[in-house]
């Protein structure tokens, strides 16, 4: 099955591949969203698991990576709906110390995809740089994403940032990552916490509906 090849390929890191079939599989009309998931973050979950466990190392990593992000690309333009009006303004990055941005760059293309306007600060970025955007470019939403159990506490210095700098009651703080949960956002005084980047899109959708309200 062709998800099953894509997983497959970009195990092996294989990203010229993996681009060729992710093509093949939109114009066999699989949903982009059913390829995302079965075919390219399969194949990146396998590839941790073996991480974890020492079976692959660094470069293989990367090399996976670069496949994975190739085929995203070409996933972009399906995912991010046509002509949507931008209906709310979200700045995002991974938190400082961190340089994990695949999931952050899921993220982003799922907001896009809600017809929301994303200001990508990128990797490593510290509390005072998402702060200052989100005051300067007035954005309803920080979304701090995290992969790392040592920079996860930097979302917490977001929140007291955001504080500091007197935008607290005007901004919502969204977080996520693979080691984030639910219970550490309350821990944090974060606004939500999602598992994953639909749910992070629909509810920064929500957030913006209720501001707007
Ligand atoms: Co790193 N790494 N890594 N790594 N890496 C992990 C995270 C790790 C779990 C691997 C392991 O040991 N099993 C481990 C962390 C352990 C821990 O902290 N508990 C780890 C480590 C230790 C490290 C280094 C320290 C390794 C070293 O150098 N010794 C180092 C750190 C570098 C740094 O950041 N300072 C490092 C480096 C790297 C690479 C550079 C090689 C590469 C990153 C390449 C890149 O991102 N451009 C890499 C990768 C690829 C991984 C794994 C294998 C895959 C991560 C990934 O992209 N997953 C990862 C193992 C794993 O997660 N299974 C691992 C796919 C992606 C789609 O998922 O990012 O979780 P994820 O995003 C999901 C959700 O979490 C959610 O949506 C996405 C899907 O829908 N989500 C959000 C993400 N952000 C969100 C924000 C939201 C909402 C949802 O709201 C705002």
């Amino acid at each position: 099955m062709i998800l099953e090849e894509i997983s497959l390929k970009l195990q092996a890191g294989k990203a010229k591949d993996v681009a060729a079939l992710v093509q093949q599989a939109i114009d066999e009309g699989i949903p982009a969203q059913t390829i995302l998931e079965e075919g390219l973050v399969d194949g990146m979950n396998v590839i941790g698991e073996k991480f974890k466990n020492n079976e692959v190392f660094v470069p293989e990593v990367l090399v996976a990576a670069r496949a994975m992000n190739k085929g995203s690309q070409l996933l972009k333009p399906l995912l991010v709906a046509e002509g949507v009006k931008a209906s709310g303004k979200v700045c995002i990055g991974t938190v400082q110390g961190d340089l994990h941005d695949i999931g952050k760059n899921l993220v982003k293309m799922m907001l896009e995809g809600k017809g929301l306007e994303v200001i990508d600060l990128g990797t490593d970025v510290s509390p005072e740089t998402f702060v200052n955007t989100a005051k300067d470019q007035n954005c309803q939403i920080i979304a701090c994403s995290a992969l790392l159990t040592t920079t996860m506490g930097v979302m917490a210095d977001v929140v007291k940032a955001a504080e500091a700098a007197g935008i607290r009651d005007q901004v919502k703080i969204m977080i996520g990552g693979a080691p984030v949960t639910e219970d550490y956002c309350r821990q944090i005084g974060a606004d939500a916490y999602t598992p994953d980047a639909a749910s992070a899109a629909d509810k920064a959708m929500e957030f913006c509906s209720e501001m707007s309200a």
